[in-house]
């Protein structure tokens, strides 16, 4: 019997190699050292069976290129915005992605968001650097408190609980704003919340978006949500950024209608607008909310497992489309 072929555009462990490599005929691109371009990923993936992607856009000049043969894309990531889904659903072609393993990494990095951007740490830190610690005058880089202040959460799944968890210790008061409300038992245990958009923004002292992209959240932030914000209010995003109205938060920030951010993803990644960089209440990292050992090894050993069980015995576990199973 002639093995599947796979195509990974991931960096995958040795031993997760070696052991895709006996299982299929596998293609290896490491996205580590470079994103391949959508006319490149299409040359490579003509023919193949199943996709493992960390990256790049699978969109339907890629699936119309490789439909017939594609039966299955593995995303390396829980975030599937990266990928037509609906496109894939009409082919047939499954979509798995790897849920849970990075929660507690993403909660931690947006915990750390919050903390830098109201202690004003990068701030404190570039002034070490710099040379400019010549002494400590008493009113030095005064921050914002955090014990009794409002945590609004847009986004209360898996990540926006486990952010929730984190922030009770330090006395934050949790509302949340969801689609769906989460259960009563998980509301109690968090003692949190549910406000609708306009009250949690008017109300929050941070705002911590972790909900996914679709065509109803991108630019749920923009010029009128960020008006309603208090003027002492900070905002974080470690979702996705096209979520917030990237041009419309700098005016923000520039007409001090908020009183800062912290930013993990941007509207045009890898871009940003450079007026961001220069704003001391700012604080900016490079999509890294899941860069954590456990869980950036974790994802790719789930993306792989995802596509192996596929083939092995057709069930898949994380599939975001079932329905075609
Ligand atoms: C990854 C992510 O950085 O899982 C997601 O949705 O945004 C991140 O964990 C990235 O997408 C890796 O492919």
């Amino acid at each position: 019997m002639t093995k599947p072929q796979i195509f990974a555009h991931s960096w995958l462990p040795e031993d997760v190699r070696e052991r895709l490599d006996q299982k299929f005929l596998l293609d290896v691109h490491n996205s580590f050292e470079s994103i391949l371009s959508g006319e490149e990923l299409i040359a490579r993936v003509k023919g193949v069976n199943g996709i493992i992607v960390q990256g790049p856009i699978i969109d339907l000049p890629l699936i119309n290129s490789c439909s017939g043969t594609l039966k299955i894309v593995s995303n390396v990531a829980v975030g599937v915005d990266n990928i037509s889904v609906d496109e894939c659903t009409a082919n047939k072609i499954i979509v798995t992605n790897t849920p849970d393993i990075l929660t507690d990494a993403v909660a931690d990095l947006s915990m750390g968001l919050l903390l830098s951007v109201a202690r004003r740490i990068p701030e404190g830190e570039r002034m070490v650097r710099q040379d400019k610690f010549q002494g400590n005058p008493f009113p030095l880089l005064w921050g914002s408190d955090l014990k009794g202040e409002v945590l609004g959460i847009i986004g209360m799944g898996r990540i926006g609980q486990a952010l929730a968890k984190r922030a009770l210790p330090f006395g934050l008061d949790i509302k949340y704003y969801s689609r769906n409300r989460v259960g009563e038992n998980i509301e109690n245990e968090l003692r949190a919340e549910w406000l609708n958009l306009n009250e949690l923004l008017s109300r929050s002292k941070f705002i911590v978006i972790l909900c996914p992209l679709t065509s109803e959240t991108k630019h749920l932030i923009a010029k009128d949500e960020l008006e309603l914000m208090r003027s002492d209010s900070f905002l974080i995003n470690v979702a996705r950024g096209p979520i917030v109205k990237e041009s419309d938060l700098v005016s923000a920030l520039k007409n001090k209608l908020i009183a800062g951010c912290a930013l993990d993803v941007y509207e045009f990644e890898p871009k940003y607008d450079k007026d961001l960089a220069g704003m001391d209440n700012v604080v900016l990292t490079p999509h890294a909310g899941s860069a954590s050992v456990g869980a950036r090894t974790g994802m790719v050993k789930l993306a792989a497992h995802n596509i192996e069980t596929y083939f092995k015995n057709g069930k898949v576990p994380n599939a975001v489309n079932p329905e075609i199973l």
